[in-house]
């Protein structure tokens, strides 16, 4: 400035003094980059919404809603980045685009914040129950319904079918394409993994086999409140929920609250100090030691590690203490439900998430939509730490953390044992004996299979007979059965990456098409109509799906039950040895006479002779009894 001063006259001078002004204030001008969340509804318990600005030079700013409220005076970060504002939202409220206009000494600005009508209730947010069938879909590699989304030009590069660590172009598209192949299944309800847009960068922080891998799995979000452009857009989320809804699917969201994507821009710029436990450059690192979670002896530092260290040392650890945090996430979740009107919530990493921040967010949404029902997510074998987490009891931290259901990993194992490796089948019935640990049993989500490990047919040992059994396991015991895609069809993948492999005949050029009968293999089709005949009997037989679980026989590789209701029962035989079996055992309790008829088609029908029931099963086989 100085030099360009030198020799100059008066006005010049003047003038440049004038521009140099005019640029820095112009500089300095407020600017809205993001507003979290954009759109809300009225009539909803939340009100007034806390709206999150995200932008720069945003110090000083006022925040005028057309034709709506400020009810708060603002909160601003110390570096104008971000400004929390409380918007009320009266009942009578027109649904309308609103024009955001924040002013600051320096200059103003506008952004949009739209007023929804909510949503019709019948036959949304309704939760999910034992009489579902649940079918974990990863997004990227069911189907490929829509080749435009692909290579999106905001993240190009990350596409590759060859590589296991890019985008395989599966999308939302896709899913609505194959609802009818899900129908036909008997899937009531669809977990979708994370549709939240994630990085659109390659991940040079996590290495996979030493090379850069990509956010295809969608637990890295950028943004909490947008739909992943592989994947579609919230428009055709909405189509998805509401073309599921008329085929009588509902859809579950996994949601991740306990850290998010590294490239998520709060990285390098936190809305408030304490947004995250730690920061990039110094936080604990996960630690795992997640039986401290459960011991009423740990001191809470003990378990700061485990709560609050980042995943893999990379992921940023949310700190769901910061009031903003919580009412950001209770908000966002909230938002996900209320304008697109899905049925139900898978969530990542329950544990790692403080008790505390799980009962009011659990409140939120129970306060708002009464049928909802949550899932957490609690990878642990051990009976005595898994039920810890769910909700429907004060624990000894003085916390019920309203969760409703948890994935059953500790039954999930002897499945895996028994009916894939054909070790002992006494396993399941022990771990069943601890249930009276949970809550509410009845409600656990089943599985035999998912997208964090390798597949039941990629286990030494497993076979089409085996997995045939442990389908019969699943969709005939208690609990909310969940079924992983392609294991009706007997897909192999022995880890992580080739556990997600593409689903034959949902991407361009495929070979063949698994969706259709037609093109099945032998085994394949022997699969997929067993399983279909058990989703079909769960449906037609009350007591499979609310009746009483009760014991009837076990040894180590025959295991006899029944599933009961004052209206009826049906018996269970399940003969997990190499050759035929037969077992006898006493049904008093549920008849002392009358035939018993087998919906699977192995057995003969069976008579009841003094309370006592004879059945002989061949090697490897199931029986469904019916009187
Ligand atoms: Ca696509
Ligand atoms: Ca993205
Ligand atoms: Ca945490």
């Amino acid at each position: 400035m100085i030099r360009i001063f030198k020799n100059r006259s008066p006005l010049i001078r003047l003038f440049c003094v004038h521009l140099w002004l005019t640029l820095t204030v112009a500089a300095q001008a407020p600017e809205i980059l993001k507003v979290d969340p954009p759109s809300w509804w009225t009539r909803s318990t939340v009100n007034p919404v806390r709206l999150m600005i995200h932008g720069r030079n945003l110090q000083d700013a006022r925040v005028d809603v057309q034709g709506l409220r400020i009810v708060n005076t603002p909160e601003i970060n110390e570096r104008g980045t971000y400004i929390f504002a409380d918007v009320f939202i009266p009942p009578n409220t027109q649904p309308a685009q609103r024009s955001i206009l924040v002013t600051t000494p320096r200059g103003s600005t506008r952004a949009s914040f739209e007023v929804l009508p909510p949503l019709n209730r019948t036959g949304r947010f309704q939760g999910f129950s034992p009489a579902d069938v649940m079918y974990l879909i990863m997004i990227d590699r069911f189907a490929d319904g829509d080749a435009s989304n692909n290579d999106p030009t905001q993240s190009r590069g990350l596409y590759d079918r060859k590589n296991k660590f890019y985008y395989h172009g599966g999308d939302l598209q896709g899913v609505i394409d194959h609802l009818p192949y899900l129908k036909e299944l008997g899937v009531t309800a669809i977990w979708l993994t994370p549709w939240y847009d994630n990085y659109d960068r390659l991940n040079q922080i996590e290495l996979k086999e030493d090379k850069p891998s990509t956010g295809f799995h969608g637990y890295n979000p950028q943004d909490f409140y947008v739909v992943e452009e592989h994947f579609g857009t919230h428009e055709k989320l909405r189509e998805l929920v509401e073309t599921a809804h008329r085929s009588g699917i509902k859809i579950i969201q996994d949601q991740v609250m306990n850290h998010t994507g590294p490239y998520h821009p709060w990285v390098d710029d936190a809305p408030t100090p304490t947004w995250f436990n730690g920061t990039k450059s110094k936080h604990l690192k996960n630690v795992f030691q997640t039986w401290t979670l459960h011991d009423p002896r740990a001191v809470e530092s003990f378990k700061r590690e485990t709560m609050e260290g980042w995943f893999l040392d990379f992921l940023p650890d949310l700190n769901q203490h910061d009031a903003e945090v919580s009412r950001y996430l209770v908000q966002n979740t909230l938002w996900w439900i209320g304008t697109t009107g899905l049925d139900g919530i898978r969530m990542d990493t329950w544990q790692y998430v403080p008790n505390s921040f799980w009962r009011d967010w659990t409140r939120a949404i129970k306060h708002e939509f009464q049928s909802f029902r949550v899932v957490g997510e609690v990878k642990d074998g051990d009976v005595v730490h898994t039920s810890f987490f769910q909700g429907g009891r004060v624990r000894f931290d003085g916390v019920d953390s309203g969760l409703d259901s948890l994935l059953d990993f500790p039954l999930f194992y002897p499945v895996r044992h028994a009916f894939a490796e054909g070790k002992h089948v006494d396993e399941i019935p022990k771990t069943l004996a601890k249930d009276y640990l949970y809550t509410n049993s009845e409600i656990l989500v089943t599985l035999l299979g998912g997208h964090d490990d390798g597949r039941f047919m990629s286990e030494k040992g497993a076979t089409i007979a085996g997995l045939k059994l442990a389908n019969a396991f699943l969709l005939t015991t208690r609990g909310v059965p969940q079924l992983y895609y392609g294991d009706e069809i007997a897909m192999e993948g022995g880890d992580e990456p080739t556990t997600r492999g593409d689903f034959p005949g949902g991407f361009p050029g495929d070979k063949r098409n698994a969706f259709s009968a037609g093109s099945r293999t032998k085994d394949e089709q022997e699969l997929f109509e067993y399983i279909r005949r058990l989703t079909t009997l769960r449906r037609q037989l009350e007591p499979l799906r609310v009746g009483a679980l009760v014991n009837l026989y076990v040894s180590e590789q025959q295991y006899a039950y029944a599933r009961t209701t004052p209206r009826g029962a049906v018996i269970m035989v399940i003969n997990n040895e190499n050759d035929a079996a037969t077992i006898e055992f006493d049904v008093s309790r549920i008849a002392s006479a009358g035939v018993f008829k087998d919906q699977l088609g192995v057995s003969r029908p069976v008579q009841i002779n003094n309370g006592k029931m004879r059945v002989s099963l061949p090697k490897r086989s199931a029986a469904i009894f019916v009187p």
